[in-house]
């Protein structure tokens, strides 16, 4: 998912909100010294005037925590950002299967069903 800013003025996403799970976390995956790891963004995503910043696997993601009910690959659920400027806003995600550049940790299968999204979205 592509986190696009038409404004001419910095964004920072600080959280996210879904019925699909109890929690949500912007968290972002780094490999060091080969080892790749995962932490949540401290203080929201930094998005740039003008600039975009992609959510993938393998790099910044939204992290479903207490899954409710299981995610099924190619199910669609309803997902609320929230920005420090442009407020709330509401996307859908594609449920898809974790991509192959994925380690899988402590965190099993919530992160398994993680949608990564193909999505586009823009904020005005
Ligand atoms: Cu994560």
């Amino acid at each position: 998912m592509t986190l696009d800013n038409k404004s001419g003025t910095a964004d920072r996403l600080t959280g996210a909100s879904s019925d699909v799970a109890d929690k949500l976390q912007i968290h972002e995956m780094k490999v060091e010294n080969g080892v790749m790891k995962m932490r949540e963004v401290a203080g929201g995503l930094p998005i740039p005037a003008s600039g975009s910043v992609v959510l993938k696997p393998g790099s910044y993601h939204v992290m479903l925590i207490g899954l409710k009910k299981p995610l099924t690959v190619g199910e669609k659920f309803p997902l609320t950002l929230t920005f420090e400027k442009a407020g709330n806003i509401s996307v859908t995600v594609p449920v898809q299967a974790m991509g192959a550049t994925e380690q899988k940790g402590g965190m099993g299968d919530m992160h398994d069903k993680q949608g990564g999204g193909m999505g586009h979205m823009e904020m005005k």
